[in-house]
């Protein structure tokens, strides 16, 4: 990066949080859609007694929408922290307690090896014996649990909905009287499955969470320019803990690492850009004249991230 670049960098770095605007929502989400999605939703709710909410694990707060409250009124939800895996254990188990000591049903899961599906099945049964609407509906008694899947996208819905049905025998076909197409799924003699999750609008107030949402392939990185990207995220990595992880994975010499982060003569976001070049010169992400190429180390250093390479990884605290 050459002089003008670093001078543009520290421009536009400067405003960081509160001048700074990102795209307000992702292409796919105009109002009309929302709209449609919420309708469906709201119809899915009829038919349902449980709603079980797909999180992404590493970022908790940012993979919630925080309409689903409103939407589902007095339906009981259990929240379900999928790609555990991918996520930092000692901040799992501080989630955990989070959501216990705020009475909230919380079940961590990795949905590729089925970890966490038989705790999910208790929670729901758990939840549905206690629900005295449920109970106290007398038609109800002795019926299925049914349930519905809903979360944003990418949070691994489908992943989720096929681990349960594995478990399950085939998918049942329409009920007589049910004049919906839908599709339910045997989870177990008790509970069933509609086999179509309701999929959730991101909500991009704050650019923080646009950015998790960014990070963990949520909402498109085109949206956003990579070398910013890369550049928030890199700094979020460093503030939250996550340094060594960068470290270890592009084998950076650690002690040059901390003589950027402590140089006096830059500023934060050129630190931070130092870095990211140490890492493009590692991965030969470099364009003609010795140029980095920040759309290449962004795709690197993000992709890695998704995949897990980078370490697990929990961006956001309770
Ligand atoms: N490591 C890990 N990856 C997961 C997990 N669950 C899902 N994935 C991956 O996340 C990606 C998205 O999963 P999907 O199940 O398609 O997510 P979805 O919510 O149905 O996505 P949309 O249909 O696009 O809204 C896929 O690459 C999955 O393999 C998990 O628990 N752990
Ligand atoms: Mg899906």
């Amino acid at each position: 990066m050459d002089m003008y670049q670093k001078r543009e960098m520290r421009k536009n770095k400067k405003t960081d949080e509160s001048t700074k605007s990102l795209p307000s929502t992702s292409i796919n989400w105009y109002p009309g859609h929302m709209a449609k999605t919420k309708r469906q939703i709201e119809e899915d709710l009829k038919l349902i007694d449980i709603v079980v909410e797909i999180l992404d694990a590493r970022i908790p707060i940012s993979s919630k929408n925080p309409d689903v409250k409103e939407l589902i009124k007095d339906k009981k939800i259990i929240e379900v922290l999928n790609k555990a895996d991918l996520a930092n254990d000692k901040m799992n188990a501080k989630w955990s307690k989070y959501y216990k000591s705020n009475n909230i049903e919380a079940v961590l899961t990795d949905s590729n090896s089925g970890k966490g599906m038989n705790d999910v099945i208790k929670v729901i049964e758990k939840v549905a014996s206690e629900d005295k609407m449920l109970q106290a509906n007398k038609g109800r008694i002795g019926k299925t649990i049914r349930v519905l899947v809903l979360g944003i996208p990418n949070v691994g819905k489908s992943s989720f909905i096929n681990r349960l049905a594995k478990k399950a025998s085939a998918k049942v076909g329409n009920k007589p009287g049910v004049t919906t197409q839908k599709q339910w799924i045997n989870v177990n003699n008790k509970i069933q499955l509609l086999d179509t999750p309701g999929i959730l609008w991101p909500k991009l107030g704050r650019q923080s969470v646009a950015l998790n949402l960014a990070y963990t392939g949520t909402i498109k990185d085109n949206i956003i320019d990579s070398t910013e990207l890369v550049y928030y995220f890199v700094k979020d990595m460093i503030e939250k803990g996550y340094l060594n992880n960068i470290v270890e994975r592009y084998k950076l010499d650690p002690n040059e690492i901390q003589d950027i982060l402590n140089d006096e003569n830059y500023m934060e976001n050129e630190r931070i850009m130092n870095i990211i070049d140490k890492i493009a010169l590692k991965r030969g992400a470099i364009l003609s004249g010795a140029r980095i190429d920040y759309e290449k180390i962004s795709t690197i250093i993000l992709n890695e991230f998704r995949e897990g390479k980078l370490g697990y990884i929990t961006l956001e605290e309770p």
